[in-house]
């Protein structure tokens, strides 16, 4: 990958004044600073910067500062509204809870979980040279290109909701390594795409076949290409289902260069790292996938419950399948005051369960001592998270916190806190807003 540290921007601006401009500026680029660096000398590199730079004689010529210079990465989060980024290499990035009030999550305000880099054919947005192989305990491998997805298969569309297996990993203590997410590694959006069982039916799933192996096009960071990120896989129940898709649309687009172009596989209810993004082989196995972040401590959880910051032995570590009961309040905005002479809020989010389905949500202004049933939208279809409210009113002005506490159709609730795992995964506790109330 050709980085544009190294291609030097005025050589950019050159060939390309307004992706340098992207490159210089992020993506809004104001008519008047429009090829404002063509040409430039380091009068306006300082003045871009914000200041001299004392040893500019030592800069080698077209060396783009590095606080100028983006990783293609970061132009692309550029495109992000209001996205938290916990990390540049790879891109990590949270949508806070307000700004996924929407029922359908926007693109650009859909969480972002790399563990390697973005494929460069992907920022290019070019899919010509995109196949996906499906091989393995099949009867006829197949080599797929999109237009045979498009033309060969039915093409369905389901809301289905991801989550980040680390999703609240940071309230965990001790911490656990890794992300530090709060509450927004969680999206809901429209996905296009085949049934994967489709898929596996055509290519003739032997009776020796257990399990899948993804495969996707992400760099691993070392620059090793013999070196993947990430392969996760799903038991082949899952890969069945017929809400698991290979997805080439999110929310009526190209799936995005973040989210996986050209095709992902979008297996919701389980961790979101069953959804392999840049997919380019399905691997049907006759045992349990072993490909990177498939052992070890990666999506795994203990078998047993064990004290905060125990050593837990990998053989007692199983790997995580549905995620559990979880709601999200995205509206009032933690940290709101009420307008003056106002008592009333109306409390909005939404809930999901993993594989099964959410029957209340509950929502409290007084610390869970007592509880309002909200009103509970069902799901749009299976999988897709459900939209709730309900109107409170407070009895006096003051600080009051919002708890919501969803509860799934077997009965499981969410819990004020959950119990430490290794690696921070499935934090389910309540989610909690503040608000004031003036007077
Ligand atoms: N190829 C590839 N697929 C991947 C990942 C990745 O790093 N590489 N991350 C996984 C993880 S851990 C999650 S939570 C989801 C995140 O999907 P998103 O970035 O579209 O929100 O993608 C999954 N699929
Ligand atoms: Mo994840």
């Amino acid at each position: 990958m050709t980085s544009k540290k190294e291609r030097g921007l005025f050589e950019l601006y050159q060939q390309d004044p307004e992706r340098a401009d992207a490159l210089a500026f992020g993506r809004v680029v104001h008519s008047d600073r429009r090829g404002f660096l063509k040409g430039a000398g380091l009068a306006t590199m300082g003045a871009v910067l914000g200041t001299a730079i004392p040893f500019h004689r030592n800069m080698p010529a077209g060396l783009i500062p590095e606080a100028l210079a983006q990783s293609d990465e970061l132009v692309l989060f550029e495109t992000k509204d209001g996205l938290t980024l916990l990390n540049d290499r790879p891109v990590n990035a949270e949508t806070p809870a307000h700004l996924l009030d929407d029922p359908i999550t926007p693109n650009d305000r859909f969480f972002i979980r790399n563990n390697g880099a973005v494929p460069q054919y992907a920022i290019d947005g070019d899919a010509s040279a995109w196949k996906l192989t499906v091989d393995g305990e099949v009867d006829t491998p197949l080599e797929l290109t999109l237009d045979d997805l498009r033309n060969d298969f039915e093409v369905v569309s389901y809301q289905l909701q991801l989550e980040c297996g680390g999703n609240g990993r940071s309230a965990f203590n001790p911490p656990a390594r890794g992300n530090q997410w709060t509450v927004g590694a969680i999206g809901n959006a429209v996905w296009t795409g085949v049934r994967y069982r489709d898929v596996l039916r055509a290519a003739g799933v032997k009776d020796s076949a257990i399990y899948t192996g993804h495969f996707g096009l992400d760099p691993h960071l070392s620059g090793d290409p013999n070196k993947l990120p990430i392969s996760r896989g799903v038991p082949l129940w899952k890969a069945m289902e017929p809400h698991s898709l290979i997805a080439f649309e999110m929310n009526g687009e190209p799936v995005p260069a973040l989210h996986g172009f050209p095709a992902r596989t979008v297996c919701s209810g389980w961790p979101g790292s069953a959804s392999q993004k840049w997919l380019n082989r399905i691997q049907v196995r006759a045992d349990v996938h072993d490909g990177p972040k498939m052992g070890g401590r990666s999506y795994r959880m203990p078998a047993f419950p064990v004290s905060p910051g125990e050593e837990v032995d990998e053989a007692d570590m199983r790997i995580m399948e549905s995620m559990p009961v979880k709601s999200i309040i995205t509206s009032p905005r933690t940290e709101g005051t009420l307008p003056m002479d106002n008592r009333s809020v109306e409390v909005r989010g939404h809930a999901w369960a993993g594989e099964r389905q959410v029957a209340r949500v509950d929502i409290s202004m007084d610390f869970g001592a007592t509880w309002i049933a909200a009103d509970l939208d069902p799901p749009a279809n299976k999988y897709a998270w459900q939209n709730w409210r309900q109107v409170l009113r407070f009895p006096s002005k003051g600080y009051y916190e919002i708890w919501a506490r969803a509860t799934d159709e077997a009965g499981v609730a969410q819990p004020f806190a959950i119990a430490w795992n290794p690696r921070g995964y499935g934090n389910n506790s309540m989610h909690r807003v503040s608000v004031r109330v003036p007077s």
